[in-house]
């Protein structure tokens, strides 16, 4: 009677163990599979160089960025929306010449950057414009930017401040 007993405690810890041991082998299985599948489709399709913003002056609550975007993935990507907590709005400008010589800017929808290509704005072109700055920005200041692309999804980029253009 007892080994009976015996017998079936064994069996049912030995059921016991390999419920657990598959469960968390199953764990790891679903782990590898999330963190397989976010890895490559995001942040890493896209490089983000020649970084600035324009230091504020006085007490404006305006100044404008600029940075190339390099697409190092195999699709075609948008730049759709730029945030950061250092202003109420950012926006993508596109810098044309108007009537009479006069520059003119407007909002641009998004920014599309293909495969292998880059985009950028440059300093005397299209640019990000920040209105509505929470406080005056610096010179030496570093400034995050959330970029939300089609592909990439958001990337953060961390945008020094300069007085004047570091990449002339
Ligand atoms: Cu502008």
């Amino acid at each position: 009677m007892a080994t009976m007993e015996l017998l079936a405690n064994a069996i049912r810890a030995a059921y016991v163990r390999f419920v657990m041991r598959s469960l968390f082998t199953f764990l790891i299985f679903l782990l590898a599979l999330g963190v397989g599948n976010a890895r490559p489709s995001f942040a890493a399709d896209v490089e983000i160089s020649k970084a600035w913003l324009r230091a504020s002056i006085g007490q404006s609550n305006v100044t404008a960025g600029y940075f190339t975007i390099q697409n190092i993935g195999d699709q075609d990507d948008r730049l759709l929306k730029i945030q950061t907590s250092a202003a109420v709005k950012a926006e993508m400008h596109a810098t044309s010449m108007g009537e009479g010589g006069m520059m003119r800017m407007r909002p641009m929808d998004d920014l599309a950057i293909s495969a292998g290509e880059s985009a950028s704005f440059r300093a005397g072109g299209d640019h990000i414009m920040l209105t509505g700055l929470v406080a005056p920005i610096k010179a030496g200041d570093s400034i995050d930017l959330t970029l939300t692309f089609e592909h990439a999804g958001d990337v953060v980029v961390a945008i020094p401040v300069a007085r004047r253009n570091p990449f002339p």
